[in-house]
């Protein structure tokens, strides 16, 4: 009896241990929908893909990829490079040992994204290799076991509020390549959901929480894909509840779960690299590459001229979204020189025409293929922003603007007239002096 009585103790102790460790059933899985304002209006953030693979840049014992020559090999995605190279797990692990950033300047970098006109960063605070960038109670798999040893969050977080810009973590809650039990790319064996559970109760969600905890992030960027994974609904609602219990404002991506994200998250993910053509119901923003690959490839020559992102931009602003653009930065920490250019170059593109585009909101006109709209109450009134992609001789408006029309960055003035229910704006030839985005202001 004394032992059964002893036994129930003991249960009740464990149970009261189980209900402290697993997060509280009572809070709304929902946030408070005031909080995704800021990153409706942000419109454009720096995403960054920094980490062991880094080192490497894309090429591994002779092999760049993409290289064919091995099953999985035909991707650019430098930060894949251990399972599609084929690198050994002790080769690549044993990486920790040389991951020496000296020369990272968290301060540059987030002045180079302010100055880009970035409102928001996003890092990748560990990636699917499972190495942490942070000094992580939860795994020696972290920064803190490099040579370089000192936390590399913290500083960025600093410099991200020192300049204004909000900032957050992509975390791989799903794949994890150095845990003996996180989920492994497609072609492995598959992870045995009950083992998979402890890869997710020992470091996934502790290691969220350790992020929430120690750095008090913006949002939180997960990632998983179309394939079938271990993120069923029930363990989607066990991360979101997690994060909710402990931030009030911490934004939560669709990737959380692409093919079921729910009714809880803050907001869509694209595709890489995908520009929807339409509005959307929920706030959403398109990550995208500079180069072909996320995390940097120093073979890989495919860098995005400036223009052309602007307009990817653009497209997403007049149509609801976000732009997330990535860079990736070199394993010493400096950032590569192409990168830099173009960032530049965006933001002196948006210092002159970033009224059409911050805290602008979409227009429900269906223009031509090329051209754009946003619009903005402003202090003198409701104002529609043009983008003209590439030289037209006029635009048609299909509502009567009564006021006057202009060239954003001269103030040159630009003909209107009203025909019937529309209005038609010419265009004088020489507006289109070279291939950058012309802005129209009207109303
Ligand atoms: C994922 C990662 O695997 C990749 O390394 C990078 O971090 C990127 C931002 O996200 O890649 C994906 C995820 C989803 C799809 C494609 C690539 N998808 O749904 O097609």
């Amino acid at each position: 009896m004394k032992r059964l009585a002893a036994i129930f103790i003991l249960l009740g102790f464990l149970c009261v241990g189980c209900a402290e460790k697993s997060t509280p059933k009572e809070v709304s899985l929902k946030l408070d929908p005031s909080k995704v304002e800021w990153f409706k209006d942000a419109k454009f953030g720096m995403f960054m893909h920094w980490g062991l693979y880094s080192i490497l840049e894309g090429s591994y014992n002779g092999h760049t990829m993409p290289d064919t020559t091995f099953p999985q090999g035909n991707t650019w995605y430098a930060e894949w490079i251990k399972p599609r190279l084929e690198v050994p797990d002790d080769y690549y692990n044993g990486l920790i040992n040389e991951f020496n950033p000296v020369k990272y300047d968290p301060d540059s970098w987030v002045k180079e994204a302010k100055n880009a006109g970035m409102k928001y960063l996003v890092i990748t605070a560990k990636h699917h290799d499972g190495f942490a960038l942070w000094d992580s109670d939860v795994s020696d798999f972290d920064i803190a076991s490099t040579p370089y040893k000192k936390d590399l969050l913290a500083p960025l977080v600093a410099a991200c509020k020192k300049y204004g810009l909000k900032y957050g973590f992509y975390y791989s809650h799903w794949q994890d390549w150095e845990d003996p039990d996180g989920a492994m790319p497609y072609w492995y064996p598959w992870r045995p959901d009950e083992d998979f559970e402890k890869y997710w109760q020992r470091k996934s969600l502790p290691q969220v929480k350790e992020l929430i905890e120690k750095f008090d992030p913006d949002l939180l960027w997960f990632d998983t894909w179309d394939w079938e994974n271990h993120i069923t609904p029930e363990r989607r609602d066990e991360l979101i509840r997690l994060v909710r219990s402990l931030s009030d404002k911490c934004l939560i991506n669709g990737r959380i779960c692409y093919s079921n994200p729910g009714d809880n998250i803050d907001f869509l993910e694209m595709h890489d690299n995908a520009y929807p053509k339409e509005m959307l119901d929920k706030p959403w923003q398109t990550p995208a590459t500079m180069q072909n690959s996320w995390a940097y490839h120093g073979k890989d020559y495919n860098w995005k001229p400036a223009n052309r992102m602007l307009r990817y931009l653009v497209n997403n602003t007049s149509m609801g979204g976000n732009y997330l653009l990535n860079v990736g930065p070199k394993a010493d920490g400096t950032l590569p020189a192409p990168a830099i250019r173009r960032l530049r170059e965006m933001g002196a593109w948006l210092d002159v025409n970033g009224e059409a585009v911050f805290g602008s909101s979409p227009t429900d006109y269906k223009m031509p293929e090329g051209i754009y709209t946003t619009q903005k109450e402003t202090t003198d009134g409701k104002n529609l922003y043009i983008f003209l992609t590439s030289p037209v001789s006029s635009v048609t408006v299909p509502a009567v603007l009564s006021g006057k029309c202009e060239v954003l960055e001269t103030g040159q003035p630009i003909d209107m007239s009203v025909i019937g229910g529309e209005t038609v704006i010419t265009l004088p030839e020489t507006l289109f002096k070279d291939d950058s985005i012309v802005v129209l202001r009207c109303h």
